[in-house]
């Protein structure tokens, strides 16, 4: 252990503690703008700036580490001072509009300085980060990024989690010194014509309103509010849980009942669940799993729910397409079955004769969900897909007090019933754990078998396997640098059947349209509130689903039948 002081308090920390950290642990709060929990500390803000007795310049706090017997101040005038001119420096060459910025209330930048009341601006500067041209300062060519570079402050997290620290995709890198360092694709492209996948942890990460999930709630909100249309929504297994983080709930606050309820007062006629679609996407591409394993072709089976994953092998690997389950995401099935099947049919002729369709929305945590719901073969399915931190935006609007809201929403019949099963697919490794649940039923094996497959759970690192008697051996990637880092060795053709690939690590729950948080246990706190759904599930294996069984009795015949191949699988752009 170490021993310093921190403004006058003894801290006691663990060698290697950042002075950073160690404030945190002594409860003082350093400001931040550059810095994200787990990843690299580049200290190019300045914000965090202390004074250490017997050095002669303030250090970055961030980077550098506690050594026994510092003398540390993070308060002196100087450091206020110096705070100060750095915010006036970055804001004026940031445009000021804030009223109508996507990250009003959110913004990093923006708290600070309402926080010090950093009221004088220094004369206004050319724009921060200038672009090689207008048209990319400003760059909306993707269906589910936005980059306004008039807005960066050049802290480079975008960078790097887009590059080796965690995504390994390596879109977005710095250009230039000085007065024009800019972030900037490769080739300077916009970002439609890079190999980005809209898995969205740029925007995630971007402390300001420099990179945002392309915003689809004032769309939403006008529809909902001219209400001449049969609205429903859908909401993703990951969503329940992290909403609570935007309205200072506790994380790992599981809200299902308090969403359902905010959906209504919002507008929506029908409240369903993506989980019941999970259910469905389970049998099948369970079906599809032990169909391939029996024609002993196109193994391992990939699964294909996670638009980030699907969006990289067509961009990067077209080679391994036939091995991708052609079974939709769950909220592509949603949308279809709620559109084309019973449910639409039953609310009028028009809708029963096709003149007219409800007009779908999902809400998920993911930013590649938007670019997924216009992918050829699935569009039309769902109208508008919201992030969750979209639909908070959208709830504290309408002054909704969604903490106080009660727990007891209940999901609409019939496209609302779930199982546990469906509920883990929000976590890394709960699609291959609900596959095997069902597989293994399949098979006539589960009763020799656990429920539960700790070796598949969990935010690590490196591929996650299990043995499953009568099926085979399958494998988990936690996010997408991992996939790339197993597809290195040829090994994985022939040791798995089925191996999930979710783009972000912790799978949808770490997705880029998260709430942002600074907790660096958020995923794993989000984790355990998902498995706590399922094991309080009164059914936790899809192929329970009373509903899905409906369906398949009274619309779809057989899983993997013509009718479910022509309403709930698709096709791959090779
Ligand atoms: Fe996901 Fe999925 S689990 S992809 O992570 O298969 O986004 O939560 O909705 O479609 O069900 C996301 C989450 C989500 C789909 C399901
Ligand atoms: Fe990189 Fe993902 Fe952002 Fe695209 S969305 S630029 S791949 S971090």
């Amino acid at each position: 252990m170490i021993t310093l002081t921190i403004n006058g308090r003894h801290v006691e920390v663990d060698e290697g503690t950042s002075l950073l950290d160690a404030a945190k642990l002594a409860g003082i709060h350093i400001p931040t703008l550059c810095y994200y929990p787990g990843l690299p500390a580049h200290a190019v803000c300045r914000m965090c700036l202390v004074e250490i007795e017997g050095s002669h310049n303030p250090q970055p706090a961030c980077r550098t580490l506690a050594k026994e017997g510092d003398v540390v101040a993070t308060d002196t005038e100087a450091l206020a001072a110096f705070r100060k001119a750095d915010a006036q420096w970055l804001l004026a060459r940031h445009p000021n509009d804030c009223m109508r910025c996507e990250v009003n209330g959110a913004c990093q930048l923006q708290r600070l300085v309402h926080e010090n009341q950093w009221e004088e601006r220094w004369p206004k500067m050319p724009a921060g980060a200038p672009a090689a041209s207008e048209e990319l300062a400003t760059d909306h060519t993707s269906p589910s990024i936005w980059r306004d570079l008039s807005k960066c402050i050049e802290c480079g997290l975008c960078a790097e989690v887009c590059g080796d620290s965690v995504q390994n995709q390596n879109v977005i890198g710095f250009a230039n010194r000085g007065f024009d360092r800019r972030p900037v694709t490769v080739f300077d492209v916009p970002l439609s014509q890079t190999n980005c996948i809209s898995c969205g942890q740029c925007t995630l990460v971007c402390p300001v309103g420099a990179l945002i999930e392309a915003p689809h709630w004032h769309a939403v909100l006008r529809t909902l509010d001219a209400h001449r249309r049969v609205s429903v929504v859908q909401v993703a297994p990951a969503t329940r849980i992290a909403i609570s983080e935007e309205f200072g709930l506790e994380p790992g606050t599981v809200s299902t009942g308090r969403l359902i309820n905010a959906l209504r007062l919002l507008g929506f006629d029908y409240v369903f669940d993506t989980n019941f679609a999970a259910d469905l996407t389970i049998m099948e591409e369970g079906t599809e799993l032990l169909s391939r394993i029996e024609a002993r072709t196109e193994l391992p089976l990939f699964t294909s729910c996670c638009p980030g994953w699907v969006n990289w092998v067509e961009l990067n690997r077209p080679d391994l397409l036939p091995h991708l389950s052609t079974t939709k995401s769950p909220q592509q099935m949603h949308g279809a079955i709620a559109k084309r099947g019973r449910f639409a049919r039953a609310l009028g002729p028009d809708f029963a004769e096709g003149k007219a369709e409800p007009y779908v929305v999902s809400v998920m945590p993911c930013t590649a969900k938007k670019d997924e719901a216009q992918r050829p073969g699935v569009s039309g399915d769902v109208d508008h897909v919201l992030t969750t931190r979209e639909l908070a935006r959208m709830i504290r609007s309408r002054g909704i007090p969604f903490g106080a809201l009660s727990e007891d929403g209940q999901f609409d019949s019939p496209l609302g019933e779930s199982t546990g099963a469906a509920q883990i697919f929000g976590a890394s490794g709960g699609v291959m754990e609900a596959m095997v649940r069902t597989a293994a039923h399949f098979k006539g094996v589960e009763h020799d078998l656990p429920l539960e497959w700790e070796a598949l759970r969990g935010v690590r690192e490196g591929v996650k396997t299990a043995t499953i008697p009568g099926v085979g051996t399958v494998a988990v990637c936690n996010g997408i640098a991992s996939a790339q880092r197993m597809l290195e060795d040829e090994a994985w053709r022939d040791d798995y059947v089925a191996i999930e690939v979710m783009a972000c690590v912790g799978g949808c729950l770490g997705g880029g349209g998260e709430p942002k948080s600074m907790d660096p246990h958020i995923l794993q706190k989000r984790a355990k509130a998902i498995y706590s759904v399922d094991a309080k599930a009164p059914r936790r294996r899809s192929y329970e689903n009373a509903d899905v069984q409906a369906l398949y009795a009274s619309e779809l015949g057989a899983p993997n039948s013509p009718t479910a191949h022509r309403l709930l699988h698709t096709h791959y752009a090779a």
